[in-house]
């Protein structure tokens, strides 16, 4: 099979951000944009040459097409075996599950998780190591340095491939296998949760799940998993078949998008327990009957009853979080004498911390959760966590959640998204945040006095690299925070996100709204930041 070389041109947009390279469906289809990006992954990454590469993605429109193109690319790149999922789907935490079991030395993930998708929506593309973990900043920046060169790419001519029947068939000198998507994440996931009790808990008929797969990827995780395996009912699974626009909504796990779960978890005919996952599988929202478990408190649980669960029953070693996380979890890691990170926004950031066994749990608060079982935030992992939390205990979720404030406070939180705002005047809005940094220590806003104001940055304990400007925090003496950042996987504009924590460590405080709690935070952060007068919005798209 003849490998030819074909000729492009630089595209100088190519760095990835916080989660890969995530642009328009429309500027992944220009002649050679994808090809590119994917021909400076193979230059920078020599290990693909004669190794193995592990591919699949959310399911999501160009899905496929993108597929056939890295098979054509890697063949010619001189990968020597290349691991598919069956129809060219692969969830995130399974893909890392599948680097990690087949000692692959990298992995190719084609997902703009929790973005809509379809022809007018969002694609993208990560690319995972060895570890199974994404791409550190070093290799990502490799990446992006080859991208602004590359003038050429290399493929070889062939047929489109079948993806949808499972084996194994050559491309000239490479091997292609064609895998179960499901089946070595569900092995992992037994060996970790103890699904016998689980089982039992279901066929007691007094409890009643859902999950809503939100037309994206997990489906055929969750109904093998949930359904075939631990006997909840038909049904347990909504949305279960992966569409290539989501059934034209937003696979984004939170209370706006997942609203269906939210209905029917509520009032006494509610089920007892609803979850649900993003666009790629890694993220997951948790309910209780009438209750929603801020993803924040959902890690800082986790944390304080590892010990209950199978696989972290010796303990956990430390935890993480992303700076705007809330702090529930280091109260945890207090009471539990271990160390608790704080990382930038952003799973990468957890990899060495993983890696060097200095964590067990990490999360952050954009509902992403996950272990080190594989390098990747896992969002089934954390239902099937919970599931198996609420089958020991015997609790609702609400019970368990509200006995977890009484010990350890509340830390109240909420998070404001402004979408598509102008990037001149986002980049301006931070930068005038950045000027006042200095003056506020000591300073009252509101009824607060800051203890300490900084653009927070991240030395890794591990190999020393340094992150800087990952997010304006304002820290309150009361334990209250305001942080800022500009997020990093958008295809439009620019969205601010302000993220807001209180402490609270009174009992009778702790059922109040969160919304009334954090009112003069609000307010404050608006005021401090002159969200209105910069952005032109008197409201953020969502609130969660
Ligand atoms: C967002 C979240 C971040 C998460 C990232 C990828 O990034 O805030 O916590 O790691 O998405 O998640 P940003 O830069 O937009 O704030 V996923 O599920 O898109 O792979
Ligand atoms: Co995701």
């Amino acid at each position: 099979m003849k490998s030819t070389l074909i000729c492009s041109h630089p595209f100088d947009d190519q760095r990835p951000g916080t989660s890969g390279l995530r642009k328009k469906v429309r500027d992944f289809q220009v002649p050679h944009y994808l090809e590119n990006f994917l021909q400076a992954i193979f230059d920078s990454q020599s290990d693909l040459r004669g190794g193995t590469l592990v591919v699949g993605g959310d399911g999501r429109y160009y899905n496929r097409e993108a597929v056939q193109v890295i098979i054509r690319m890697a063949a010619a790149n001189g990968v020597s075996t290349l691991i598919i999922g069956q129809g060219g789907l692969l969830s995130t935490p399974a893909a890392s599950c599948i680097i990690r079991k087949y000692q692959a030395n990298g992995g190719i993930i084609l997902s703009a998780s929790h973005n809509p998708g379809g022809p007018d929506g969002d694609f993208g593309i990560k690319f995972n190591t060895a570890n199974g973990g994404p791409a550190p900043e070093v290799v990502t920046e490799l990446i992006y340095a080859c991208t602004r060169t590359v003038d050429c790419y290399r493929s070889v001519e062939l047929d489109a491939i079948d993806l949808d029947v499972i084996g194994e068939q050559r491309v000239g000198e490479m091997l292609v296998k064609l895998i179960d998507p499901v089946a070595d994440y569900a092995e992992l996931m037994a060996k970790l949760f103890d699904f016998e009790l689980i089982r039992k808990r279901f066929s007691g008929g007094d409890f009643r799940m859902l999950f809503d797969a939100m037309h994206a990827v997990t489906g055929p995780y969750a109904h093998q998993i949930l359904e075939q395996q631990l006997g909840a009912k038909a049904g347990t699974v909504i949305n279960g078949k992966p569409k290539a626009d989501f059934g034209g909504g937003h696979p984004d796990p939170n209370l706006v998008h997942a609203h269906e779960i939210v209905e029917r978890s509520s009032g006494t005919d509610g089920v007892d327990f609803a979850a649900a996952s993003d666009g790629d599988g890694d993220r997951n929202m948790i309910l209780g009957r009438d209750f929603f478990v801020t993803p924040s408190d959902s890690l800082a649980v986790m944390a304080a009853n590892a010990h209950l669960i199978k696989g972290y029953r010796d303990g956990i070693r430390g935890v993480a979080r992303s700076m705007p996380t809330s702090q529930a979890v280091d109260r945890v890691a207090e009471h539990l004498g271990i160390s608790c990170y704080e990382t930038p926004t952003g799973w990468k950031f957890f990899g060495n911390l993983l890696d060097d066994g200095c964590i067990t749990l990490c999360g952050e608060e954009s509902f992403g959760s996950g272990s080190d079982h594989v390098q990747e935030k896992d969002g089934l992992w954390a239902v099937l966590f919970w599931l198996n939390l609420l089958a020991v205990r015997r609790q609702s979720v609400a019970e368990i959640v509200t006995e977890h404030w009484h010990t350890y406070g509340r830390n109240f939180y909420t998070r404001y998204d402004y979408e598509g705002i102008e990037i001149e005047s986002a980049e301006a809005l931070i930068a005038e945040l950045r000027k006042q940094l200095p003056r506020l220590p000591g300073s009252k806003l509101g009824g607060y006095e800051v203890e300490y104001a900084d653009d927070f940055s991240y030395t890794d304990p591990i190999d020393g690299s340094i992150s800087e400007r990952q997010g304006i925090r304002i820290g309150f003496k009361d334990g209250s925070r305001i942080v800022y950042r500009l997020s990093g996987t958008g295809t439009q504009g620019a969205t601010l996100r302000v993220y807001l924590e209180a402490y609270e460590a009174d009992p009778e405080q702790h059922g109040r709204e969160t919304a009334e709690v954090m009112a003069p935070l609000v307010k404050i952060a608006t005021e401090l930041a002159e969200i209105k007068a910069r952005t032109g919005r008197s409201d953020p798209t969502v609130i969660t």
